[in-house]
């Protein structure tokens, strides 16, 4: 097939070393450490405790055969406070992490915003406010100078669409606010942090950059008029509203429903042509898709999701649906047509607990068989990563949901391949050769 395979992580999720070498607090610190906020009280203090045990950690995704890692750097441990010169220790990490892939003949895939936002600038508004995407670049232009000579694919934001909705809206993920539907600002800001990391990186890197966003295929309800609007607006808002700034250069319509202030106050002339500067891959990170109705009684947003049922269900209990995969790259292709560069999957992956785990061997089969598809159907497809290589802090949820590869004993930190990285290296092992993208 000629592709990459790989495997995710984030830096919150597995670092741990919360308070070394001149680490700032970031906003997952905050929240995570706030009584209530997560399962059992679960932070990410210590998490896989990979800032000391990266050696051994690269040296399972060297067993692995992947030919590619997508990390992400801590923007708190380059910028404690999310603002001037670079921490030399915090860059000294990176820069040890990333000769160590190299040195196993793993390509680095660097992640810049996977959610760790410095608290000092959530202090002054977070992605509410204008100066955190200037912030943001400034801080692509120190990682870009530091690693751009050996990062082979850069990724400015992940899922920015899901930092908005959890920690934004719902409240159940950092920085846990509930801001009702003036939201614009915390949309445009992180999109434009996106364009001003693009623009850094072009001065420092000539590595191909993107962004990760999630998408769902959407299903009506049924086809009445209310379930296709609703499924109808969903769509944009899950799918496209992240996505049509950067490769077609203007919003959705929608976007009119999710501010109370003026557009123009908040989108400035010429923003829209930094975020929608040429990017060289698009990130797909994908789950499940969504189930959506006219909304049900008492719900002030305009749909409701309902659960899918008839499908296997991952411990999350979230539906296992390859063919979804398949369809949603069409779409893309379909939405997008030559505006679509080539995509990476940069996640896919079920929470399963146990060791001997054939369930999750089931879920990338079908989902690797389903790329396969959209592939022959004409997507240009370069990457799998699977999400995750270890099992690691999954956020609100702790340590309880399991997507690892390697299963990991968070007592003792002791590392246990699963039967699925036996599988998974099979895949990796006997891939065609990759394309340079
Ligand atoms: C994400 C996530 C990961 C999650 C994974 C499973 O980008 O949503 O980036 O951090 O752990 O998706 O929920």
């Amino acid at each position: 097939m000629g592709f990459q395979f790989g495997v995710s992580t984030a830096a919150y999720q597995i670092e741990g070393a919360a308070e070394e070498d001149g680490r700032g607090l970031s906003i997952w610190d905050t929240f995570s450490r706030t009584p209530g906020t997560t399962r059992g009280g679960a932070t990410g203090d210590v998490a896989c405790d990979h800032y000391h045990r990266w050696e051994s950690d690269l040296d399972l995704i060297q067993e692995l055969g992947a030919t590619a890692y997508r990390f992400s750097i801590a923007w708190p441990r380059i910028q404690p406070t999310g603002d001037g010169p670079a921490n030399a220790a915090g860059i000294a990490f990176y820069d040890r992490l990333v000769d160590g892939m190299l040195a196993r003949g793993i390509d680095p895939v660097a992640t810049l915003f996977h959610w760790d936002l410095p608290q000092a600038l959530q202090d002054l508004g977070g992605w509410g406010n204008r100066d955190t995407a200037m912030r943001f670049g400034e801080y692509a232009e120190l990682v870009g100078e530091a690693l751009g000579d050996r990062v082979k694919l850069w990724v400015t934001l992940n899922e920015p669409y899901i930092h908005l909705v959890l920690g934004h809206v719902l409240g159940v993920h950092a920085p846990g606010q509930q801001l009702g539907m003036d939201l614009l600002p915390v949309i445009h800001h992180q999109l434009l942090g996106h364009g001003l990391a693009v623009s850094a990186l072009r001065r420092v890197s000539s590595s191909p950059i993107t962004l990760a966003n999630n998408y769902s295929p959407v299903w009506p309800k049924s086809g009445s008029d209310d379930d296709q609007a609703a499924a109808m607006f969903y769509d944009l808002v899950q799918n496209r509203l992240f996505t049509d700034p950067v490769l077609l250069g203007e919003y959705p319509p929608i976007v009119e429903a999710l501010t109370t202030a003026d557009i123009d106050s908040i989108v400035m002339d010429g923003d829209l042509r930094v975020i929608s500067q040429p990017i060289d891959a698009l990130g797909v990170n994908y789950y499940n898709p969504s189930l959506i109705s006219a909304p049900v009684e008492g719900e002030d947003l305009p749909f409701s999701r309902l659960d899918i049922t008839g499908y296997p269900t991952t411990d999350f209990g979230w539906p296992v649906v390859p063919s979804a995969l398949k369809d949603l790259l069409v779409q893309l292709r379909q939405v997008y047509g030559d505006r679509l560069p080539p995509i990476w999957i940069t996640e896919s992956g079920c929470s399963y607990a146990p060791v001997d785990d054939q369930f999750r061997i089931d879920y990338h089969a079908g989902h690797l068989a389903a790329v396969r598809e959209a592939v022959e159907a004409g997507v240009d497809v370069r990457g799998y990563c699977a999400w995750s290589l270890l099992d690691n802090f999954e956020w609100a949820e702790g340590y309880d949901q399991r997507f690892g590869l390697v299963h990991v004993d968070f007592e003792t930190q002791e590392r246990t391949r699963r039967a699925s990285f036996a599988w998974f290296r099979e895949v990796c092992t006997s891939a065609a050769p990759r394309p340079d993208l």
